[in-house]
């Protein structure tokens, strides 16, 4: 039986966690300390031998990142730190954030001395004031400290840190996309290769990692390598938070070992509400293809998931009984993609409207077999065809859900969410 390893969340429940004395009380910026007594390429190695991966969606190795900059480049390196947390069902980050911004701080430090930067931007989505707030507040603690700024515990290393409030684009999550933003364009993804790591902010190398990524650094760094490789799996190794949301008694956010399944995670949790049943979940957010029942017991991890035909994604486990239109579900999440569509690709731009319609008439009990033809049509038309992730992603609920619920886009037999709930505003295509 998998158990929950609180090691991001160990303080949450003290009222004051968020401050600098709090989370220097719980030995806070030590391991800051101690990796500036190491060589930069060390602590790089470090974050390697961890197989610490990249917790944003995608599970890129964090430590190969890191190593990608190139070494004859004499331009400055950035550090960007992805806060721009959007993904529906998504909402780790945010708490983090807010219940101990100085880990994330302390994280930003370090990892800026092992890429030999001295400017980190963290990039918090623009619609969370009360945690942009909060960060500002911590990064001014840490100056006052010494911990930022010029020669940082004496150690002769400088950096400075700036929280950038992004302007609610969900696009800008995207990491080229964040950094047009960041730079003042419009945020819309860039073409890639060149990755970051080699053009990144103002052409320059630079490394884009997420909120719970960073954040993972100083407790490796404190306890090595082989205390984060012990748990988890041998490929996707350590702990992250699995974030429970939807039909559960007590949704909230799990922190535990990957790998552990959502069967494990419900009975942390209380099991699916009011003793109703499991009807079907998202193991990383909406745009990962939907699970059902029979994936109760998959092992939350890179590969398995993976292998299971979905993705680990943002572990945002969306969990939905017995009583929920699928369909419903669905046109919601499209409705979302094709609001967020930056419009730079047709595929994306027009097949997400398209969708949104063909779903709406098939919601309202109007839609056909050919319906349920034409939205795979669509998807068969995004996937692979679109600029970016956000146009792969937004067919995996679509033809997942066909996949196991089929006929219930055939029957068709739904009351519209528009007439249940006339006083909500639902956008109209
Ligand atoms: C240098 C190479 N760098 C890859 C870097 C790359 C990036 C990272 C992963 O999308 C996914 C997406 C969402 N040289 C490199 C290299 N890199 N090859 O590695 O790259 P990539 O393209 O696989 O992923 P991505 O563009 O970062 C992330 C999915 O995550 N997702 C997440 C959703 C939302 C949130 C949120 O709200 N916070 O994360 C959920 O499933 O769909 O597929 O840094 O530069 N040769
Ligand atoms: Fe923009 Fe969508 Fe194309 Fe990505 S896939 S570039 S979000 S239009």
């Amino acid at each position: 039986m998998t158990t929950l390893t609180p090691v991001l969340s160990r303080n949450w429940d003290r009222a004051d966690s968020f401050t600098l004395a709090a989370y220097r009380d719980g030995g806070g910026y030590e391991a800051l300390r101690k990796a500036l007594t190491m060589q930069p390429d060390a602590i790089v190695d470090l974050v390697k031998a961890s197989g610490l991966r990249g917790r944003g969606g995608a599970g890129f190795p964090t430590g190969m990142k890191w190593g990608f900059l190139p070494k004859d480049n004499p331009k400055p390196r950035y550090l960007v730190v992805n806060a721009d947390e959007s993904e529906p069902g998504t909402c780790k980050d945010i708490p983090l954030m807010l219940a101990n911004p100085h880990v994330l701080i302390e994280g930003v430090a370090i990892a800026s001395y092992a890429i030999n930067s001295n400017q980190a931007f963290i990039y918090v989505r623009g619609e969370v004031l009360h945690v942009i707030r909060r960060l500002r507040h911590a990064v001014a603690e840490a100056y006052e400290a010494g911990l930022l700024g010029k020669d940082i515990l004496g150690s002769g290393f400088d950096l400075d840190v700036v929280v950038h409030a992004g302007a609610g684009a969900y696009i800008c999550g995207e990491e080229t996309a964040l950094l047009d933003s960041l730079e003042g364009y419009r945020g819309q993804p860039r073409l890639k290769p060149p990755f970051p790591a080699v053009a990144g902010l103002y052409a320059s190398p630079t490394v884009v990692n997420n909120v719970e990524s960073i954040a993972s650094v100083p407790s490796i760094v404190a306890n090595g390598a082989d205390w984060f490789s012990s748990m988890g799996t041998e490929k996707s190794a350590g702990f992250g938070f699995f974030s429970l949301s939807g039909h559960v008694e007590k949704p909230g956010q799990y922190e535990a070992p990957l790998g552990v399944t959502l069967r494990e995670l419900l009975d942390m949790a209380g099991g699916i509400r009011n003793g109703h049943r499991l009807k079907f979940w998202t193991p990383g957010g909406s745009s990962t293809p939907i699970f059902t029942e029979e994936h109760l017991d998959i092992p939350l991890d890179f590969e398995s998931v993976g292998s299971a035909g979905s993705m680990l994604g943002t572990r945002a486990l969306q969990i939905f009984d017995e009583t929920t239109s699928v369909v419903r579900v669905v046109r919601g999440w499209i409705e979302f993609y094709a609001h967020e569509s930056c419009g730079k690709c047709t595929p994306c731009r027009e097949g997400n409207s398209w969708m949104v319609q063909v779903l709406r008439r098939i919601e309202a009990g109007k839609g056909t077999q050919e319906d349920v033809d034409t939205l795979l049509d669509i998807c068969d038309n995004l996937l692979g065809r679109s600029f970016c992730a956000l146009g792969d992603g937004a067919t995996s609920p679509v033809t997942s859900a066909i996949k196991y619920f089929r006929e219930e886009f055939i029957a068709g037999t739904h009351t519209p969410a528009w007439e249940l709930f006339p006083y909500q505003r639902t956008t109209r295509w």
